[in-house]
């Protein structure tokens, strides 16, 4: 059997279970065969040169971590910079923030050769490379021009931007260039897959040999929509942790006479929380009945507070947060609890089967997999309702949720609404739509459907 390496900005000890989803999946994948974990470490050091970085190699069971620190430049250009500041912006349609800096190409170049040239030291000859997200696109071209001929697959778990926005990044050509350095991408959704072929058609000498191949610069690809799923038996063990029981306990209890709304998800404008807020306040308004008991527990996990676009959104929601509360809220109840923390993991399952309703609303996201956890967590005799944005890429699938648009506020406000007042067994058809396609579709699927395809593909 090849052995598996697997390549990420992170990496994470596949044995614990504190990693979360993704990490467990792969995780396992890189058991199944013995495997090697590559990525950062997460340290950034003072006073070292960019473009250096010791590896550093750590056994986990029969995983081999394998990471290497950043000097603060290279943090400073290619995590918060290049990856942060160009790449997340633009894949998620936001032209407007994103900072074109001579800087951060530099360094986003330098540290996928960084890890290039450390990670081929430490590559046999049949291994399966999997490398992950638009922090390392160009590392298969790095390792290709070491001479590195392994079977290499990439994938993308953020989305892949219309044609006409990619092209707005100036370096567009290379960075798709690179993915043919790779032998598969796998990408989210099928509106995914037709944005990479409208750029192919659009903008480079290309042929298209059909839906899922393409030929450039001499080389074939192939580009698959594979939805990443959750690990949804992982998830439901969570859910019988003491923790998430107690969650739940605590909020059925405190909850009684409301009903409670709920929103989770690391601080981030891709995900929409300040038109959440607004389409909530109009369901207070436009909806009066649910004065004194309709309340939002919105918790905006801190992320990556040093890029700008952060600290002003975190700003906004306390603003707007604030003001709900201030206009709405009275002696015995606030409308919106407002939570600028991280809550720990084994409490989700607990919080989200508390809800009545779920609001995910991102104004674009790759997959979204707190709509899964959601739906996992649900008791199938009494379920909550998803409020589910149509731009998350998990809309695709998740087709029994409601619908809405996040821009129209007023819509969404009516859909939360009708989330409240659905009959029992419409929710319980709905949830149990959601939970078959959640659990056939699962993580463990999107892996093996991964890795089986790369396997398959036709080297050239
Ligand atoms: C990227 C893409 C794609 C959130 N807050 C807390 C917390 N979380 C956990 C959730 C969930 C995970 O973080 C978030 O996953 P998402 O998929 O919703 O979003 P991104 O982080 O943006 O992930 C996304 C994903 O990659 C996978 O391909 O789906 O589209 O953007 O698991 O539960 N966990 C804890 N405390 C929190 O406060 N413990």
């Amino acid at each position: 059997m090849n052995r598996l390496v697997v390549v990420s900005n992170r990496t994470a000890d596949p044995r614990k279970s504190a990693a979360g989803g993704l990490a467990v999946a792969v995780g396992q994948a890189l058991r199944a065969s013995g495997g090697l974990w590559f990525g950062w470490s997460g340290k950034v050091v003072d006073g070292r040169s960019p473009g250096e970085g010791e590896l550093r190699l750590q056994q986990a069971g029969n995983v081999q971590l394998a990471t290497v620190d950043l000097s603060r430049e290279d943090y400073n250009s290619y995590y918060l910079g290049y990856s942060n500041d160009v790449l997340w912006p633009v894949f998620h349609y936001r032209l407007d923030l994103a900072h074109f800096d001579a800087d951060y190409i530099s360094g986003y170049r330098r540290v996928n050769q960084l890890f290039a040239q450390r990670l081929a030291g430490l590559l046999r000859p049949d291994d399966i490379i999997w490398v992950h997200d638009y922090h390392l696109i160009p590392l298969a071209a790095e390792l290709r021009a070491m001479g590195c001929r392994q079977r290499m697959g990439f994938f993308l778990h953020i989305p892949l931007p219309p044609p006409l926005l990619l092209a707005a990044v100036p370096e567009h050509e290379w960075l798709m260039r690179s993915l043919f350095a790779y032998d598969l991408v796998g990408l989210q959704s099928n509106t995914d897959l037709g944005h990479f072929s409208g750029y192919i058609g659009a903008e480079l000498p290309a042929d298209i040999l059909g839906e899922h191949m393409f030929r450039a610069f001499g080389k074939t690809l192939q580009v698959q929509a594979m939805p990443i799923g959750i690990d949804v038996d992982e998830f439901t063990a969570l859910g019988r942790s003491r923790e998430a029981q107690d969650t739940y306990a605590q909020m059925r209890q405190e909850y009684s006479r409301r009903r409670l709304l709920l929103g989770v998800e690391r601080m981030d404008y891709s995900k929409g929380l300040p038109l959440r807020l607004q389409a909530f306040r109009q369901l207070l308004q436009n909806y009066p009945e649910n004065l004194g008991s309709a309340t939002l527990i919105q918790i905006a996990s801190p992320s990556r507070e040093s890029v700008d676009a952060y600290a002003s959104l975190r700003r906004e929601l306390e603003s707007l947060s604030g003001a709900i509360n201030g206009d709405f809220g009275g002696l015995d109840w606030m409308p919106v609890r407002y939570i600028h923390r991280n809550v720990s993991r084994r409490r989700l399952p607990g919080l989200y089967r508390a809800a009545s309703v779920a609001l995910v609303t991102p104004l674009r996201d790759g997959m979204n997999l707190v709509a899964k956890e959601f739906v996992a967590a649900q008791d199938p005799d009494d379920p909550g309702v998803l409020v589910l944005s149509r731009f998350a890429g998990a809309a695709e699938q998740l087709r029994d949720a409601l619908l809405v648009n996040p821009y129209d506020t007023r819509h969404t406000a009516e859909a939360i609404q009708r989330a409240l007042q659905m009959p029992l067994a419409e929710r319980q058809q709905r949830h149990q739509a959601l939970l078959h396609n959640v659990r056939t579709q699962d993580v463990h699927w999107w892996c093996r459907r991964f890795l089986d395809t790369l396997a398959a593909t036709p080297l050239g």
